[in-house]
């Protein structure tokens, strides 16, 4: 058996998002986003369900927070959902929007965890996308404005900020693939949304240090791993134009100015697509920033096969273990791609915002749950974290995905990555073996292997 120690200082958290987990959809002024509206189209999202009610966080955050503190987390990452603040995107504030984060805030802090906001996570002003959404540059402009006003409200509270989750969810999964929010299937369209809300990140920061606040601010990317099925050229090409759509594509803008030209030749060449740069975007995505976020759940085995996808590449099926949502449980992959970012970008401070896994959880008479797929999965990942900063990674925490069972998108609320259970009839939580598991981990700053 061998010891992994992390470092003293090491992160450790839990991450949750304003939509997935909030409900109160339409209490205390706050407006209808994208979301609302998709899942509220029939057929968009699995049985129907929507995230009116969700976990009800708008009501039970005090439980989470209580919840938060018995597990030991040093940090808590959530949402703040822009339609409580700005009900329609632009114009007036709505104070009690801020109330709530405040509450919030104010809640974690007096419990001895730093809260780590994310200004962005899906929840787009409905009546943005009814003027374009982010293929329409205003809404950059609408973006900026609503950071700085959370920005001012929460300054010296909150020390971590993240402007963006996942933008390769935002651009070609709801743009592109049409499976998210608001689910068009247009290829230029979701290069032209990825391209302006990697403005609005540049914008944002470059904001966030004229105003002078304190802390640190980011970007989280959802980054997989596919590694080539043989060393055959063609293997290899694909499987490098597939890591390179979910990965360069969006930490190249931020960490090194410039999209990766093999990409941008390829989506002209091959799809007529062109990015929509205008003079200076560059400069401006490129903002020096604090630290990357990583969110990581999967990879895979990829060869060419012509008319597979959008680049030739077919995933190749080699036995990993699956979890619920069908995605291989490859851990290796995590310390891939640490590896492929301190090599490609240096020494940039990275946290793993969201790492976890959806497994069917049952919930005992006795009110427990052995969710030991999921224990073994954080396992896992936890030794590959271990060996990212053995290695000399600049690893600085990890947020477990997630604190509840939530609201997974268009797969509703069947699909459970919670180390809580959520009862969805009382909205009560219980705590499954993983929530355990992660707090022993957390009080003994390590674990036995
Ligand atoms: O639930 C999502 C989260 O909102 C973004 N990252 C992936 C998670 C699991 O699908």
């Amino acid at each position: 058996m061998a010891r992994l120690d992390f470092p003293k200082d090491f992160v450790w958290g839990t991450a949750t998002a304003s939509y997935q987990i909030e409900g109160a959809a339409r209490e205390d002024g706050r407006g209808p986003s994208i979301w609302d509206t998709f899942s509220h189209t029939p057929g968009k999202v699995w049985g129907n369900h929507n995230g009116d009610v969700a976990c009800d966080s708008y009501h039970r955050y005090g439980e989470d927070i209580a919840l938060l503190k018995q597990l030991g987390v040093k940090a808590y990452r959530f949402s703040v959902a822009w339609p409580r603040i700005y009900p329609q995107g632009t114009g007036e504030v709505n104070p009690k929007g801020l109330d709530y984060y405040r509450r919030v805030i104010d809640g974690l802090l007096e419990a001895g965890i730093e809260p780590c906001v994310t200004l962005y996570h899906w929840d787009l002003p409905q009546a943005l996308q009814d003027r374009g959404g982010w293929d329409n540059r205003e809404t950059i402009d609408a973006f900026v404005n609503y950071a700085e006003t959370v920005f001012k409200a929460f300054d010296g509270k909150v020390k971590m900020w993240i402007t963006f989750n996942e933008l390769w969810c935002v651009s070609f999964l709801s743009n592109y693939l049409g499976v998210h929010a608001p689910g068009n299937t247009d290829l230029q369209l979701a290069v032209n949304v990825a391209h302006n809300a990697l403005v609005a990140h540049g914008r944002a920061v470059k904001r966030f240090r004229e105003l002078g606040i304190r802390g640190q601010i980011g970007i989280t990317h959802n980054p997989s791993w596919t590694e080539p099925y043989t060393t055959k050229p063609e293997d290899v090409e694909a499987a490098r134009r597939q890591r390179g759509w979910q990965n360069e594509w969006f930490f190249d803008p931020v960490l090194k100015g410039a999209y990766p030209q093999f990409l941008v030749d390829w989506f002209r060449d091959t799809q007529g697509v062109k990015v929509p740069i205008q003079p200076g975007d560059m400069e401006t995505i490129a903002q020096p920033i604090d630290f990357i976020g990583v969110n990581f759940y999967s990879g895979n085995y990829g060869r060419y096969k012509p008319g597979a996808g959008l680049f030739h590449c077919e995933e190749v099926q080699v036995g990993f273990e699956k979890t619920f949502m069908d995605w291989n449980v490859y851990p290796e992959a995590l310390y891939k791609v640490l590896s492929w970012v301190k090599e490609a970008y240096g020494d940039i401070p990275i946290y793993i915002t969201e790492n976890g896994a959806c497994y069917e959880d049952e919930l005992t008479p006795d009110k427990k749950v052995h969710d030991a797929k999921r224990v073994e999965y954080f396992r896992k990942h936890f030794i590959q974290c271990h060996r990212a900063i053995e290695s000399g990674i600049p690893l600085k925490g990890y947020f477990a995905w997630s604190l509840l069972d939530n609201f997974e998108w268009a797969e509703g609320y069947r699909k459970r990555f919670g180390i809580c259970y959520t009862d969805y009839e009382t909205l009560a939580r219980y705590p499954k073996d993983s929530y355990y598991f992660y707090q022993k981990v957390i009080a003994d700053g390590g674990l036995d292997v």
